[in-house]
């Protein structure tokens, strides 16, 4: 049974004020995050914008444990702090979170992730996806969109983002999912889940960027939900293999109603500035074929 807006738990481990940029989805989100987990846990985090909002010593605005490590080596410190609580018997007591963005977790962190993935691993991953390296100054990662400008592609990416998510269903990991900022109860209900199964699970969450994306900071909620409603960002589980729509996107695909043309999404943010018509017919394709895949996938279907 989904959480309903108003369900959601008033207890947050996110304090009043933090360094983040106003606006920014990953503030908004980590209070579904820990709030899930009931703050009974302990964090791994890689240098980026969210090691940026936790704070530096001896200020924090989190009241939950947290340990920032090496850039490559979220997956890998986790897999041990999971070991550690094993060994002394207190696996039961609290989830070990590594908490990542894209750059972090898809260029740089990937092959300690996939090594735990691979050995099942006992604690939850969770890609917070900005879609570019925003700490230092927004840099292109393998996860940023097709035509989107950043510091180091500055007429626009040419690639599509890969796809993390299926990468990581590939290991055969028990739970992996993709959520969005914008949906808090499908962030909230997700992260729950997790939290109830063992091994390594993986969630990837969509995190608008005010200030790495190019509009006003009021709006995040409303392009998060737009991403969703042009396909561009597609909210779904699979459980042991088991894959199926969610929340919003469920409704998309159960409704079979159209989906909104991703110009829409585009024309809202300015590191999509000129971006040429033919180049936003290209992702509107990869977008309608990826669509297809996973309407025709929800209910079953098996990716391996
Ligand atoms: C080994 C290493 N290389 C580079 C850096 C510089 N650096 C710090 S944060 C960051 C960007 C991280 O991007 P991402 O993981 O997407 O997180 P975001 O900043 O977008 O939240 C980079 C390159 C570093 N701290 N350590
Ligand atoms: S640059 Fe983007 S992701 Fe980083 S703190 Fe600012 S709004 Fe958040
Ligand atoms: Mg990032």
């Amino acid at each position: 049974m989904a959480t309903k807006i108003l369900d959601l738990p008033d207890a947050s481990y996110v304090l009043p004020g933090n360094r983040s940029c106003a606006g920014c989805g990953i503030g908004i989100a980590l209070r579904q995050v820990t709030a899930a987990l009931e703050g009974r846990m302990v964090m791994t985090v890689p240098a980026s914008c969210l090691t940026v909002l936790g704070g530096m010593f001896p200020i924090s605005s989190v009241d939950v444990p947290w340990i920032n490590v090496a850039f490559p080596s979220t997956a890998a410190a986790a897999s041990g702090i999971a070991a550690g609580l094993r060994a002394t018997g207190r696996a039961g007591e609290m989830t070990v979170l590594a908490m990542a963005g894209d750059g972090g977790t898809g260029d740089i962190g990937i092959q300690a992730l996939s090594g735990a993935a691979e050995r099942n691993e006992d604690f939850i991953y969770l890609c917070y996806d900005n879609e570019a390296y925003m700490n230092t100054g927004t840099q292109r990662s393998g996860l940023t969109p097709a035509g989107a400008r950043t510091t180091t592609t500055w007429a626009g990416k040419r690639e599509n983002p890969k796809d993390l998510p299926a990468i990581m269903e590939a290991h055969g990991i028990p739970y992996v999912a993709s959520t969005s900022a914008a949906f808090p109860t499908d962030v909230y209900d997700k992260v729950a889940k997790a939290r109830t199964i063992g091994g390594l699970r993986y969630i990837h969450m969509n995190t608008p960027c005010p200030s790495g994306w190019g509009f006003d900071p009021k709006d995040t909620i409303r392009l998060g939900k737009l991403a969703v409603d042009c396909g561009l960002v597609v909210l779904y589980e699979v459980v042991d293999g088991q894959f199926r729509l969610t929340g919003r996107s469920k409704m998309l695909g159960k409704t079979g109603r159209s989906l909104v043309p991703v110009a829409d999404y585009i024309a809202t943010q300015s590191r999509f500035r000129g971006m040429a018509p033919e180049a936003v017919e290209a992702v509107q394709a990869w977008v309608d074929s990826r669509w297809l895949r996973y309407v025709g996938r929800d209910g079953g279907a098996c990716l391996l």
